[in-house]
């Protein structure tokens, strides 16, 4: 996975404050002094990494945040908005030309993967907008390359234009261009010769395509694990053509990834692609908010969290939902919720980490020690009273007999029962509630509303249940 070891150090910064409820400048001070290494380690440049820190710091430190009740968890936020802003905020497309074919063309380095993504690109674009792609082989300085384009069409099923490698670069996409419209193509793909170098006579070969031909996309590909040079072979490239944009390839493996991070600052071409592998299908559409929400291991934690909610039975949360309807509701189901809650509470530490769910997460009391007391009351309760909750309603010296038996105060188990009480008589009012509704509730860990008028300053509504 790209920005592995970026992704843990940031993490790891962040941990400092996520779940806080109270932050200094110091707090800021001493999380940003980490990430700012972790992105420099990560080989992201340092101007970059200046205005980024320099950024995050300002809007931390705003009175919105430092004086919410959640600023750690919105600091996080803000770093997320600040990645996504600095790789250009939204995922930039492809265009499409009205009349005749769109003509794309692939540009860069030897090496770089400009072969295998035009292959990519035809494939993406063929499923994604349904287009007809034409591949026209236009390096003619190594025979292989001309093989190895027709390699990659034939296992993608699209058809390879070539003329050998005895002709002129214009003659070749001229006659292709033609080629495709006969033949109802709506997307022309070139590929273009690599140099290890940038040297006058690549350039001035690429510009005399753009001049002649005008293509509506010309794609820079550009091997992540450059480094901080891929910077300058941008600029080098973008200086002597109108680049709309670039393919950052080879971002699998070990890459670092800091380019991912410098490119859209530093250079203002838009990375529309990614390559993650050299399988025809391991091509993405750059997302900065996706790409930012990984570096932070957010969208790991969604799916974490979507796991967590599946893993409580839906079945048991139905049947649950059912007992409350018929206002059957005791304390095994109390046990059972209980637990439930318990297992989202030791994620509580990880959801937190999400902008947005920290604050919601408040309103659930998740205190490990209470629900160990509640617990134990209930385990020195007998079969029978566990079923039938008024028997303990109604009798002082069950209820004496269980407050020996827990080792918790009489008063204590006064309160719990005096409390369930209250609950079932709430829950028969939620009776016309529906059952699905219910059981969806319960299964996120949320207690039905028992509280009809909450606490001021003690959290409000459903989830909340203070005995
Ligand atoms: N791991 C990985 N390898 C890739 C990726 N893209 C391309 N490669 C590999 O990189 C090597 C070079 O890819 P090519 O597509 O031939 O590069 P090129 O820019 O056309 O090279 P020249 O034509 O020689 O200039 C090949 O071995 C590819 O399989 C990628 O996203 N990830
Ligand atoms: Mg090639």
């Amino acid at each position: 996975m790209p920005f592995e070891s970026l992704s843990e150090r940031i993490q790891m910064s962040l941990r400092r404050v996520t779940g806080r409820g109270k932050l200094n400048e110091n707090d800021i001070d001493e999380m940003m002094k980490e990430v700012r290494l972790s992105l420099l380690e990560a080989d992201v440049n340092y101007k970059v990494v200046k205005k980024f820190t320099a950024d995050v710091k300002e809007k931390a430190l705003g009175e919105k945040i430092i004086k919410s009740l959640t600023p750690g968890d919105m600091v996080v936020k803000v770093v997320h908005d600040e990645l996504k802003s600095l790789m250009g905020e939204e995922a930039v497309g492809v265009t499409y030309r009205g009349n005749g074919p769109s003509i794309f063309m692939l540009v860069g380095l030897q090496g770089a993967g400009k072969t295998t993504h035009c292959g990519k690109l035809a494939l993406y674009l063929r499923k994604k907008d349904h287009k007809k792609p034409l591949l026209i082989a236009a390096d003619i300085y190594r025979p292989a390359a001309v093989n190895q384009l027709h390699t990659i069409g034939k296992q993608l099923g699209i058809e390879v234009f070539d003329m050998g490698t005895n002709h002129k670069v214009n003659d070749i996409i001229k006659n292709g261009l033609a080629y495709a419209k006969e033949k109802g193509f709506d997307l022309v793909i070139i590929d273009t010769a690599g140099r290890l170098h940038i040297d006058d006579n690549l350039m001035n070969e690429l510009k005399s395509i753009q001049d002649n031909f005008h293509p509506d996309e010309i794609l820079l590909t550009i091997d992540a694990m450059m480094g901080q040079d891929a910077i300058n072979v941008i600029t080098s490239f973008n200086e002597a053509l109108s680049l709309t944009g670039c393919i950052l390839t080879k971002l699998d493996g070990d890459t670092r990834g800091g380019a991912a991070l410098s490119i859209r600052y530093l250079t203002n071409v838009p990375i529309k692609f990614i390559g993650l592998g050299e399988k025809l299908d391991q091509l993405e559409v750059f997302h900065p908010d996706r790409m930012a929400g990984r570096i932070l291991g957010m969208g790991d934690v969604v799916s974490l969290i979507e796991k967590a909610t599946d893993s409580v039975e839906e079945e048991e949360a139905m049947k649950m939902a059912e007992k409350i309807q018929k206002g059957k509701y005791d304390y095994n189901d109390f046990m059972k919720q209980i637990k439930w809650i318990k297992r989202m509470g030791s994620l509580k530490g990880i959801l937190s980490l999400i902008p947005g769910l920290g604050s919601q997460l408040k309103n659930i009391d998740i205190d490990d020690k209470q629900f160990a007391n509640l617990e134990a009351i209930v385990r020195s309760m007998t079969a029978e009273e566990r079923k039938n909750p008024e028997l303990v309603a109604k009798g002082f010296s069950r209820r004496e007999r269980i407050a020996k038996g827990s080792g918790r105060p009489y008063t204590e188990v006064n309160a719990l029962t005096k409390r369930f009480e209250d609950m079932k008589k709430q829950i028969s009012m939620l009776s016309g509630m529906d059952e699905e509704k219910l059981a969806q509730q319960m299964q996120r860990g949320q207690m039905p509303n028992y509280q009809s008028k909450p606490k001021k300053g003690k959290g409000k509504g459903r989830g909340n249940f203070r005995i």
